[in-house]
Order: structure tokens, then sequence, then C-alpha cells
């Protein structure tokens, strides 16, 4: 028998039964971010095409300088969003400050904040590149929204999802109701079910950190690190598949495609706060755009993510940009890293 066919909007419909109260806003909102993805899969799938054809990224056929990717994918997420009267305030990446709802429009009970894509230095590379979202409640009291609906900790959150623009483009999105994935069909412009109530496995295979900062780490992470190289003869079978140390290295340099594959088959993504930049003490990635999204994304799949010491998601925001060190995956993984960081700092 035939798999049923199910497209992200359907998906979405069926979602909100367990929201009788919602007004179908939410699900709108899902469904404005699922074609901001498209518009910007369609342009990412083009981009080495840019020298020739002008498009986004080069000089088009008047010599003018076509936007960068990453500057098309935010103008498109803010485009899509700021006149629908869902929203009551964004933020992105790739803005300094908070992105009101221009006074024209109405302003709505859903935050959006937004990291438009991420890896975007891969594209030139033809590697993986993806986007983060992460919605809240409006809870401040004005008309309008302000920087404390911005500043809201991870478990608060509403909803969650990444598109991951790779091989092919998927959403993997949850809304508190399992995660779920979705592979978009270009050739009908569908997002199309693909990866039901994704569980990411107890244990991993997979390590996904960059190992050129080795010598910038604390003593904790190096020999957390070393821990995962070096062979442990306890070999343990899950599913006929030989599961033990040392772990396989995966690191694509772009978040969201090294989160996706230790989802789907288990491991741990680090980057841990190192010494390399004092300019960034608590290493490269960001807690609301980036960090809170994905724990969100993984606690609903059955993992764990952590700064080394705490739940990302209970990590009160402190300000729009800041940066948090990230420890996500299989919760047995993450959970041995926090015990080497706790002995050896
Ligand atoms: P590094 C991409 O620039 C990014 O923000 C993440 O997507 C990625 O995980 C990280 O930086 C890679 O950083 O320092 O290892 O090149």
């Amino acid at each position: 028998m035939t798999a049923k066919i199910i497209t992200i909007e359907r998906h979405f419909l069926e979602q909100q039964r367990f929201f009788p109260q919602a007004s179908g806003e939410f699900t709108n909102l899902l469904y404005d971010i699922a074609l901001a993805a498209k518009i910007i899969s369609r342009e990412v799938n083009k981009a080495g095409l840019a020298g020739i054809l002008g498009l986004a990224g080069a000089e088009n056929i008047q010599g003018e300088q076509v936007m960068k990717l990453d500057v098309f994918a935010n103008e498109t997420i803010i485009r899509m969003n700021d006149h629908t009267g869902r929203l009551c305030i964004m933020a992105s990446e790739e803005i300094a400050d908070i992105i009101p709802i221009p006074e024209q429009y109405p302003c709505g009970k859903y935050v959006l904040v937004f990291d438009p894509l991420d890896g975007s230095s891969n594209i030139d590379v033809n590697a993986s590149v993806g986007t983060i979202f992460s919605i809240h409640r409006k809870v401040s009291d004005g008309p309008r929204g302000s920087l404390e609906d911005l500043l809201q900790p991870g478990y608060k959150q509403v909803a969650a999802g990444y598109i991951v623009y790779g091989s092919s483009t998927m959403m993997v999105y949850s809304s508190g109701q399992g995660v779920h994935g979705f592979t978009l069909d270009p050739t009908v412009g569908e997002f199309l079910l693909s990866h039901p109530d994704i569980q990411i496995p107890p244990r991993g295979k997979y390590y996904s950190v960059n190992e050129g900062n080795y010598h910038y780490w604390g003593e904790g992470v190096r020999r957390y690190v070393d821990y995962l190289k070096t062979p442990d003869p306890s070999i343990m079978l899950r599913a006929g598949e030989a599961i033990g140390r040392p772990y396989s290295s995966r690191y694509m340099g772009t978040l969201v495609a090294d989160f996706h594959r230790n989802l789907l088959a288990g491991g741990i993504f680090m980057y841990p706060a190192d010494s390399k930049d004092p300019r960034k003490p608590r290493g490269k990635l960001r807690l609301l755009y980036e960090a809170a999204p994905l724990a969100f994304i993984v606690e609903q799949a059955g993992g764990r993510a952590s700064d080394g010491t705490q739940d990302i998601m209970h990590i009160q925001p402190a300000s729009l940009h800041q940066r948090v060190p990230l420890f996500i995956g299989s919760r047995e993984d993450v959970g041995k890293a926090e015990e080497f960081i706790g002995e050896f700092g």
C-alpha cells in the first residue's frame, strides 16, 4: 500500500487539533515560514550560477551588486511576516537591533526570532546551509512588541524549527507535539512529510566539533573529546549496529547540517567556549536564534542541549545576540560532556 502523501500545510492543520484555542494565526504563521523557506531554497539552489545568471550574491547584467544570499534570506523572511498581523516583533542574526512591525500594520500575539542563512560562507563551496527560527508568544503589555518579548528563555518557545538546504531541502519543526521532518518536492513546490516523529538515539555514533580549536578549550572539553576518540572494548549493539568508541568525527561547519545529521543518526555537536578570540569567550554560537530553537527541537526528540553546566532552555537571555557554549544531541552524550566539564572545568 502506498504511503499517505501529507503536505506540511495538512500537517499544520492536523497539529492545530492540539490547540483548540488557536485562532489559526499560529498555523498561518507556520505557513508563512514554510513559504519563505521555499523562496530561499530556490535562490540558494541557483547560487552556483550567480556569476553566470547575475543572481543573488553577484553583479547582474547591469553591473549592479545583487544582494547577497544571506541578505536575500533575511529580507524574504521579514517581507513575508511584517504585514500579516500575526507578529508583534522580530529579531534576526542579520540585524543588530530589534525589528519592529511597521506602524501601518497591525500587531499580533507572536514573536519571531531567526537566523536567516546559517553557514552562509559555505554557499561558495556548495556545502549545506540552513535557516533557524524560534516562535514565542507576546508577553509585554504594550500594544506593540518590545525587547521584553524577544528576551524570553527557551522553555517558553511555542515552536521552533530549521530548514536545511542540502542535497534536498528539508524543513524540521516542532510545536511541542514531537519533531517532524518534511522534504521539499521542488517539482510541485510542496514540503511532504518524510520523517514523522523524529527521535534522537540516546547515545550517538558521531561527534561534531572544530578540533582546530582544541588548544583553546578548557581541560574538561579536551578530555571529553579525547575520551570519544579512545577505543572502548565494551562495544554495545543497537539494532545490530555496533555503537561505541571511538565515535566518528563529522563536522561540516554549518550548525544546521551537523545538528540534523546527529538528530537522525545520534551523536553530539559541540561549540565550546574557547580562549581563541577574547571578544568571544562564550564561543561563537548565539542563544536566541541558534542554541534555543535547536534545544527545543532536540528535547522534543528525546535529546538534550546544555552550555556545559546548565540546560540551554533555562538560560534567561540578557541581550539579543548573546553567545553561548553549546553541547547538543543524544542525551547520554551531552550528559557525559557535562561530567567531564564538571570534573575538570
Ligand atoms: P567554525 C557558521 O558560520 C556557524 O555560525 C555555524 O553554522 C557553524 O557551526 C559554525 O559557525 C562554524 O564555526 O569556527 O568551526 O568555522
